[in-house]
């Protein structure tokens, strides 16, 4: 096409069209931008991280996802809108931005998400199938290596909740582990979006504890509500995920917080609280991705301060 790509923020897009602006990103921006297929899901699909580069050594940096489970449409839309902001409205950003290395994940579960297209609109796991069962799936937010299998976690295949074979068991989660490990020193913050509920959530999600520094968290995670109101108009609740929602354990915010040692981690479910739950009409990402982004520039300036 004429731009070079077909992302809009008009629409739901398929994962090609979210591969070929990445790539159209890396290739026109490639003094900053860089894009890297750090795995393959189960059905052979690229899971693709787009670098935006802050150009300095020893940079801070940020980790940001979306997309990990299938039906959670607005989660990648929005993670495609800050990726936007960052890369082509660079000029309007403030120097703690710019100063940050971001790496992100705009869809986490490629296989799943095109089978929310194709066949079953409410899909949430990945694509796993196994011997001895004819469920199939696993749920990528079960799966990660910290307190795997406990509260909240499903054992059996057929389970909206099955948290695998074992700790990260699926490739979609194992890349994203090894990537995150070897280089978990530089990273301040995590945040995964998810959908719908209108929250900024933080550990633990495997037991109603928290963490020693969960104060921080709290404070950050309000600074970021109070930025997401003011640019969107949305209410976001702040807390820890296990007493706001459920316990469950193996999220990757979880590990995130206790594995890779990411001070500042985060889950934020987007919009909305129920009106239109997971079905979010496609006209709402603009305003979606407009609160995200107003939240991740507060975070951004806080963990550099
Ligand atoms: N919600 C999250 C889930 O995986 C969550 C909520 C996240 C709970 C992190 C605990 C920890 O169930 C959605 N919508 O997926
Ligand atoms: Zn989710």
């Amino acid at each position: 096409s004429r731009k070079g790509h077909r992302l809009t923020f008009e629409h739901y897009h398929r994962l090609a069209d979210m591969h070929g602006f990445l790539d159209y990103l890396g290739s026109t921006k490639s003094d900053f931008v860089s894009v890297h297929t750090i795995g393959q899901s189960v059905e052979g699909r690229a899971i693709k991280l787009i670098k935006i580069s802050s150009s300095k050594p020893n940079a801070t940096a940020f980790w940001i996802d979306g997309g990990i489970h299938a039906r959670e449409w607005i989660a990648s839309a929005t993670v495609l809108y800050i990726i936007n902001e960052l890369v082509e409205n660079r000029d309007n950003l403030d120097k703690e931005i710019l100063d940050i290395d971001f790496y992100i994940i705009p869809l986490m579960n490629p296989d799943g998400y095109e089978y929310s297209h194709e066949q079953e609109r409410l899909w949430r796991k990945n694509r796993r199938r196994s011997f001895g069962s004819f469920c199939v799936g696993t749920d990528l937010n079960r799966n990660w290596a910290y307190e795997w299998g406990g509260q909240g976690a499903g054992k059996y295949q057929c389970q909206e909740i099955y948290a695998g074979s074992g700790p990260l068991s699926e490739p979609e989660t194992k890349s994203v582990a090894n990537f995150i490990m070897e280089r978990n020193s530089k990273f301040k913050a995590f945040v995964t979006f998810h959908s719908y509920g209108q929250y900024i959530l933080y550990p633990w999600g495997h037991a109603k504890r928290l963490p020693s520094d969960s104060e921080d968290m709290d404070r950050v995670g309000r600074i970021a509500a109070a930025a997401m109101k003011q640019n969107g108009g949305a209410t976001y609740t702040v807390g820890n995920s296990a007493a706001l929602l459920y316990p469950a354990a193996g999220s990757s915010d979880d590990w995130a917080k206790g594995i890779a040692k990411i001070k500042y981690s985060y889950t934020i479910e987007l919009r909305d609280t129920g009106r239109h739950g997971f079905i979010l009409p496609a006209s709402q990402i603009k305003i979606s991705g407009k609160e995200a982004f107003a939240a991740i520039k507060a975070i951004s300036k806080e963990i550099q301060s």
